[in-house]
């Protein structure tokens, strides 16, 4: 696949520079994003900084958990975060965003119809999609035979050592409950155990589970499969044209990952004028370009050129679609979710 923008920026530090490169003076208003890595296009954010007349700090992570827990443990300085659809309901019930103010969001309406109507706060009280993901798998063409659109690729002995599996236990337990045929919400008992023994099985086929340097493992050939996000998987195919990106054929995960302002924020207006700035169709093209996942922005599509907006992982088809589901935030069933998780990693 040719790959037309840019070259790669898979430094996580790389991102932390844009505060000064994007700043103003010391006295500007300082806007504190808190995202998942690879996820903005400094071009746009130095964009932002420029017409706003202040800074733009960002700060990244590489699960919704870790972001959570940070925030938990008591992080004060964040205007705004990307939590997905899940994580924002849960932080929503434990009263940690804030409402949004409409009125300073003119650009809500060009968000794409089809898109709002899986979103789980539809009425954008809270949040606002940025963007959609596919958990895929990612493997080299040439280096790995007879391959499956399936779960089941995590069982192969030939490629034992060789693959990883997200460190992120709704992403990881879903993997196996869809290769069995469930739900990745189901809160029955006999299920979930059933994948807790997919998990360790493959977990002793795995190198590990891990969020990030699975990228720059698979471009490097260190890895020859990787679960791993769609966009992420896409990125590093710049790196290696050799990378293949499957979405299993027994379903995967669809989550949106949204835009939301913390309780605690001190830039609440810039917040908002950052969120419209996304919205805004141009913008949102340029974003899905760079980043490859996609900004669910109906007028942004034409926009788009024209590899983009016929790639099937970011415009999947109907079929595609049907087998995905999205992660829903299960109150007091997560904690089976969490103890099952915690039970495979301190596993042999
Ligand atoms: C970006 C990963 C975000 C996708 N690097 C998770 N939904």
């Amino acid at each position: 696949m040719k790959k037309t923008r840019r070259g790669m920026t898979l430094a996580v530090g790389g991102l932390m520079l844009l505060g000064l490169l994007a700043g103003c003076g010391p006295k500007k208003p300082v806007l504190h994003i808190y995202t998942w890595s690879d996820y903005v296009k400094p071009g746009l954010v130095k964009e932002f900084a420029a017409a706003h007349g202040c800074r733009v700090v960002i700060d990244t992570y590489d699960s919704n958990e870790a972001m959570y827990a940070k925030l938990k443990a008591g992080a004060r300085g964040y205007d705004l975060l990307f939590p997905s659809s899940y994580m924002v309901k849960i932080m929503q019930d434990q009263g940690m965003l804030q409402p949004l103010r409409h009125e300073l969001l003119p650009n809500l309406n060009n968000l794409d119809p089809d898109y709002l109507a899986m979103a789980v706060d539809k009425e954008l009280a809270y949040s606002v999609p940025y963007t959609t993901t596919i958990t895929c798998l990612g493997y080299l063409g040439s280096r790995v035979e007879d391959v499956e659109a399936s779960w089941a690729m995590l069982d192969r002995a030939d490629l034992k050592g060789r693959m990883t599996m997200l460190n992120d236990y709704r992403e990881t337990i879903g993997a196996a409950l869809k290769f069995l045929g469930y739900s990745l919400n189901t809160l029955d008992d006999g299920e979930l155990a059933e994948a807790k023994e997919v998990i360790l099985r493959w977990k002793r086929n795995i190198a590990k589970f891990e969020n990030e340097q699975y990228k720059t493992g698979l471009a490097s050939g260190e890895f020859l499969l990787t679960h791993g996000y769609s966009g992420d998987l896409m990125l590093v195919q710049e790196e290696n044209e050799d990378i293949e990106i499957v979405v299993p054929r027994e379903g995967s995960v669809l989550s949106f990952d949204d835009m939301v302002i913390p309780a605690t924020a001190q830039q609440v207006e810039l917040a908002h004028q950052f969120i419209n700035f996304i919205l805004d169709p141009r913008v949102a093209a340029e974003m899905t370009e760079f980043i490859y996942y996609l900004c669910p922005n109906q007028p942004s599509y034409e926009l788009l050129d024209e590899e983009i907006r016929t790639d099937p992982i970011l415009f999947p088809p109907q079929e595609v679609i049907a087998k995905l589901e999205m992660i829903h935030d299960l109150a007091e069933g997560n904690q089976k979710y969490t103890r099952l998780w915690d039970e495979i990693k301190g596993s042999e």
